[in-house]
């Protein structure tokens, strides 16, 4: 008899809620879970592949200890006591001799999070770091410095817009099924959609109104945007008055950016920028300047998105309907909170941290995530002190860093390098040892959180037993822990251990789940009063234009806007993204996907191309200061003349991943290791590339 499993997606990190049907321990089917609103029964491409991706040969079946060179592809398979004896055994030599410290733990935060924290807290180790920086780092700290929340406590009420905003937000190509749901029934009851791109995305194709703007000028724009707004009087009087501290700084730092001045800078008539401002004005409070995570990142991406943020107070849209939202938790909605294994005592750590963050390098960057982009410095140099090794869990350093061939010479001088992954990953192939995780529908994980206006509980159920000799990611860190003599601070066996130490007090059963694969928190949205009941966590209290926590730092508010050098001929700013058929650097070797989307190619301007003698489709050569590669170019006037765009994560290096092996171009090969050190973020789109015909 088939039976239905109630579980939530991880083709990609949004999690979706799924339905598994499930007969004889085979997959038959999958798709959205059909209870939770917004989800409606729908899967995106991705999440269909998850059937190919569980019965998948070519990912990781069993433990692995490297015996050639490292690189060399010559494994022998290993036991799971083998294999985490080998590594135990390594690191307490480590420990022993150079201290907690020279351990680095990275990954993708994920479901288990709170335990890979504690297994670093009870080593003793500063260095648990997710991928946060290397995503949205900026973004939090712009949230941080004008309203006291992360980007993460931050949501946006698609459902309800007038005016949706995106600044390269691509955001039905780089897709979340419930965000993109709520957002086309919003338009199909007239919202309306604004979408700011050098690339015409397929974002930009259902757009009311699409901008090609100069690469690295979105600051300009929003600078006379806000010079409109305020000449105008546009903005939401009563609001501002209430919540805004700054606002004279602000008026007199705008001043000199008129909607003249940034027309030069962006190609944006400044005719439209007017349009455009009195338009969405009129629909204030229910709009959005989407604030992002990618598009546009530049040494200054503090600013730009501060400037989105401060877009969003002027029109009075934080903590409005159809606006953007504090994301409201368990405590909001009268439960107490999720129990965590990391809120425990553990002995004091004193040594900083081995990235700089929250200290020198990156003095107001959140140093709860750290800043992975150092690793390669921090190892190369010793700086500030020797590292060891590194425990990489759903996270790939030599793709997910710019400039691969610099984070390889730092991986070098490693004693030893772990991989839990579930596929041959770029890194994995270069890793001392493998230890391989049963994939998300044969796996269960701790519960999640899902904090909104309706906070909701949801959770991974194993769906079917491992297909191969795979463990879950909470069972293997527990393990290795036990192994370490700190096993006592993960005190579970099994996951109903964890989700009824998740439970406690909150008066939720594991049984509550079983119905519709999660428990509603509240019945009806929590929102603030925009009156006097807004909590901002700012010392003042109020949304600082002129931020305590920036100044404090020595860090400027509202520094002076720095031109984008037009390009010479021949050279591109190199724009990179994702697409809808693809999980960042997770899924160009599965079966289904990898027949979608094989390989990347360059999208050169066809103006500019035909200038350097370049046909759709031949091969051509890219350099950076960094590196060379080769890859197809994909000649079109949906280009702006001075980027070019290469989708992230192909070029792959990996012999047995037959499907993605050498297909395209890797952009991370190309791209220069600087960073916006304000913000925290790299900035991964400010490389200058050069582009010419490859030769045969
Ligand atoms: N299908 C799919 N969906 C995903 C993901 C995935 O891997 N696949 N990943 C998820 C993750 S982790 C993230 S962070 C998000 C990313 O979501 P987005 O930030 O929406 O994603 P990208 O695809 O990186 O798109 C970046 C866009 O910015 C544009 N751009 C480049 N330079 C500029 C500029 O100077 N100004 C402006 N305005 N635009 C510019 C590029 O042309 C590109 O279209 O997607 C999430 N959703
Ligand atoms: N050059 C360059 N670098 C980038 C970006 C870019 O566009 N270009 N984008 C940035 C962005 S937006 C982000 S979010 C980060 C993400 O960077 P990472 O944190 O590295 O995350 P992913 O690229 O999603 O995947 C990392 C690895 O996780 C593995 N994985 C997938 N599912 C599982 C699982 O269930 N368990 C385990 N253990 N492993 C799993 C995949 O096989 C993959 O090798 O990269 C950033 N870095
Ligand atoms: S967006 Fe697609 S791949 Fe990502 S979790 Fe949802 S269904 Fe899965
Ligand atoms: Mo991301």
């Amino acid at each position: 008899m088939p039976k239905d499993v109630y579980s939530l997606c991880f083709m990609c990190t949004v999690r979706c809620p799924i339905k598994v049907t499930v007969e004889n321990d085979e997959v038959r089917w999958i798709e959205g879970n059909p209870h939770v609103p917004g989800i409606d029964g729908a899967l995106c491409a991705k999440g269909s592949a998850g059937l190919a991706f569980l019965n998948d040969h070519e990912r990781l079946q069993y433990p692995m200890i490297r015996t050639g060179p490292r690189g060399g592809g010559q494994w022998r398979r290993a036991t799971w006591d083998e294999a985490l004896d080998h590594v135990a055994e390594k690191l307490k030599g480590i420990i022993a001799r150079d201290g907690a410290r020279s351990i680095l733990f990275g990954e993708r935060t994920n479901l288990n999070t709170h335990i890979s924290k504690t297994f670093m807290k009870a080593l003793g180790s500063p260095n648990y770091f997710t991928h946060d920086a290397l995503c949205k780092g900026s973004v939090n700290t712009a949230f941080r410095s004008l309203t006291g929340y992360t980007d993460a406590q931050v949501g946006i009420d698609y459902a309800n817009t007038r005016h949706m905003v995106l600044y390269g937000r691509n955001i039905f190509e780089s897709l979340e099924i419930k965000a993109i749901n709520n957002l086309l029934d919003a338009m199909e009851r007239g919202a309306r959609l604004t979408y700011i791109d050098p690339r015409v995305s397929i974002t930009a194709a259902k757009a009311n109104r699409y901008w090609m703007i100069r690469p690295g000028t979105d600051l300009a724009l929003n600078y006379a945007l806000m010079h409109i707004i305020l000449k105008e009087r546009l903005y939401d009087e009563e609001y501002v008055k209430r919540w805004i501290s700054g606002w004279t700084e602000l008026q007199t730092f705008v001043e000199p950016y008129t909607p003249l001045w940034a027309e030069k800078e962006t190609g944006i008539p400044a005719g439209e920028m007017i349009v455009f401002a009195r338009e969405i004005a009129a629909a204030k409070p229910s709009v959005v300047f989407h604030f992002g995570y990618r598009g546009s990142h530049h040494p200054h991406e503090l600013y730009l998105r501060r400037s989105i943020i401060m877009l969003n107070a002027l029109m009075g849209s934080i903590e409005a309907q159809g606006g953007i939202f504090f994301k409201k938790g368990p405590k909001a909605a009268g439960h107490p909170d999720i129990g965590k294994y990391v809120d425990q005592e553990f002995p004091k750590i004193t040594e900083p941290r081995f990235d700089g963050s929250g200290r020198n390098l990156f003095p107001v960057a959140d140093a709860s995530h750290g800043n992975p982009q150092m690793l390669p410095h921090a190892i190369l140099n010793e700086d500030p002190y020797p590292i060891r090794a590194l425990i990489a869990n759903r996270f790939e350093p030599l793709t997910s860093i710019p400039a691969t061939e610099h984070t390889r010479k730092a991986l070098d001088k490693l004693d030893l390098l772990v991989a839990i992954e579930v596929n041959f990953s770029e890194f994995a192939w270069y890793a001392d040892v493998v230890l391989p995780e049963s994939t998300y529908l044969e796996r269960s994980d701790s519960i999640q959180v899902a904090s909104g206006l309706k906070p909701q509980l949801f959770m991974r159920r194993q769906a079917v037993t491992p297909r191969f000799d795979t463990k879950p990611g909470w069972l293997i860190i527990k393990e290795l822990a036990d192994r370490m003599g700190i096993g006592h601070y993960l005190p579970y066996k099994t996951i109903e251990d964890i989700w009824n130490h998740q439970l406690g007090k909150m008066g939720v059963k594991i049984e509550d789940f079983d119905a519709k694969g999660f428990v509603p928190l509240s019945d009806k949205a929590i929102l603030w009063d925009r009156k006097d009941g807004i909590q901002f966590k700012t010392p003042s209290g109020k949304i600082e234009l002129v931020s305590s926590l920036l100044e404090n730092a020595g860090i400027p508010s509202f520094p002076p806007y720095e031109r984008q050098p037009p390009m010479e001929e021949g050279s591109f700013r190199l724009t990179v993204g994702r697409c809808a058929a693809h999980t960042q650097v997770s899924t160009q070797n599965n079966p289904y996907l990898s027949e979608l989307v094989p390989e990347n190619r360059l999208w050169i301007n066809a103006g500019a191309a035909a200038k350097l003698g370049i046909k759709d489709n031949d091969l051509v050569e890219v350099s950076s200061s960094h590196s060379t590669a080769k890859i197809r170019a994909k000649v079109t006037d949906f280009i702006h003349a001075e980027a070019v765009f290469m989708l992230h994560g192909f070029g792959k290096t990996v012999p047995v991943q037959t499907r993605s092996y050498q297909k395209g171009a890797s952009d991370a090969l190309l791209q220069e290791n600087i960073s916006d050190n304000a913000g925290g973020s790299p900035a991964l789109d400010c490389t200058v590339v050069k582009v010419r015909k490859a030769a045969g």
